[in-house]
């Protein structure tokens, strides 16, 4: 099942190219910094508070699955744009109908957060909001049609975004942020029709690519991006993704050597993973910002990507603030580095 979601790094160089001039500047850039460890003067970081992330995760799975056309889906859509909005941020959604791969025509809704619009040097952060609406990985096949709480899959990359956004109202960075949250990501081919899946069909990260093809600002530019997704389990392990190491590579060496002078190598080992289909490719390939995917990979478990992963046990007792303090100090790190 596994091969399904998660390609050998040697498949992907056949298969994609990032679009774009800036993917092609990025990997030049990370050549000469990928061999040394660069050392700069430390920025002023604000303190990432993880029970507060943990709370922001716990208010959305409160509203039930995310599933598009939902009526969580809805609420919790209210609720993140309200949140962003009380953060200062100028906030945008992009409300479209997509149709999925089944025919069913999804209400989308795209929500982008500007974070000092006036500035043109930005950094683009993001993660996906919606909920798969099955559990289709679940031991149980009784809940393969069942939706499933998404605390990690879709909560903890969008909880941890709005504990940065909080930080981003208190402390501005020198660069522009933008937060994005991506609609209609996990809607992609039930796997009990993946022997179906006809050849170069993409079922998954709709809403990145609607966004992608008409970003909210015309000729939408940012310095690099960073998505997380599937962020919050206990020992969680973000390995360098394969889409990520080909168009993104200094964005990676970036991040993971601020993970590493913040203590958090355990959590970001330097070490290859495989390629993964995810609203990053979008950004990629579409509109050529070089954007990196911080997911979590498990290679023990059925379908790569924890044992929770797409099944009813996606619920906050898999959320430990210790992983998300991890991943949301890195980000800050990063970000409010950025001159
Ligand atoms: C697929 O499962 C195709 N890609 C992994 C990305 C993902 C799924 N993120 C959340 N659910
Ligand atoms: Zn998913």
């Amino acid at each position: 099942m596994k091969e399904y979601l998660i390609f050998p790094l040697s498949a992907l160089f056949l298969i994609v190219a990032c679009a774009g001039s800036a993917g092609k500047a990025g990997q030049q850039e990370s050549k000469s910094a990928a061999s040394q460890q660069v050392v700069k003067p430390m920025a002023i970081v604000p303190v990432f508070d993880s029970d507060s992330a943990y709370r922001f995760i716990a208010e959305q799975v409160a509203f039930g699955p995310r599933v598009p056309n939902s009526e969580g889906h809805r609420n919790c859509g209210d609720y993140l744009e309200a949140m962003l909005r009380a953060y200062g941020a100028e906030v945008i959604a992009q409300n479209v109908d997509i149709t999925a791969y089944n025919g069913d025509v999804l209400k989308a809704r795209n929500i982008i957060a500007r974070f000092q619009p006036e500035k043109s040097e930005r950094v683009l952060l993001c993660a996906h909001w919606d909920t798969r609406p099955w559990a289709d990985s679940d031991p149980d096949p009784a809940n393969h049609y069942k939706p499933y709480p998404g605390a990690n899959d879709g909560g903890s990359g969008v909880g941890i975004l709005l504990e940065v956004a909080r930080h981003l109202s208190q402390v501005p960075t020198k660069v522009g942020v933008d937060i994005i949250f991506f609609d209609a990501e996990d809607y992609g081919r039930h796997a009990a029709e993946w022997r179906d899946a006809v050849e170069g069909e993409e079922t998954w990260a709709l809403g990145s690519a609607y966004w992608a093809r008409n970003p909210h600002v015309k000729g939408y530019k940012a310095r690099y991006g960073i998505l997380l997704d599937i962020v919050g389990a206990p020992d969680s392990r973000f390995f360098l993704e394969g889409f990520s190491m080909h168009c993104a590579p200094f964005v990676l060496n970036k991040v993971w050597n601020h993970a590493y002078r913040l203590g958090y190598s355990a959590y970001f080992p330097k070490v290859e993973g495989g390629v993964i289909t995810d609203d990053h490719v979008n950004v990629n390939r579409i509109l050529g910002i070089p954007c990196i995917d911080i997911i979590n990979h498990d290679a023990d478990s059925p379908n790569g990507f924890g044992p929770y992963h797409h099944t009813m046990k996606d619920d906050m007792d898999w959320i430990d603030s210790a992983t998300l303090k991890a991943v949301g100090q890195t980000v800050l790190s990063v970000i409010y580095s950025e001159k």
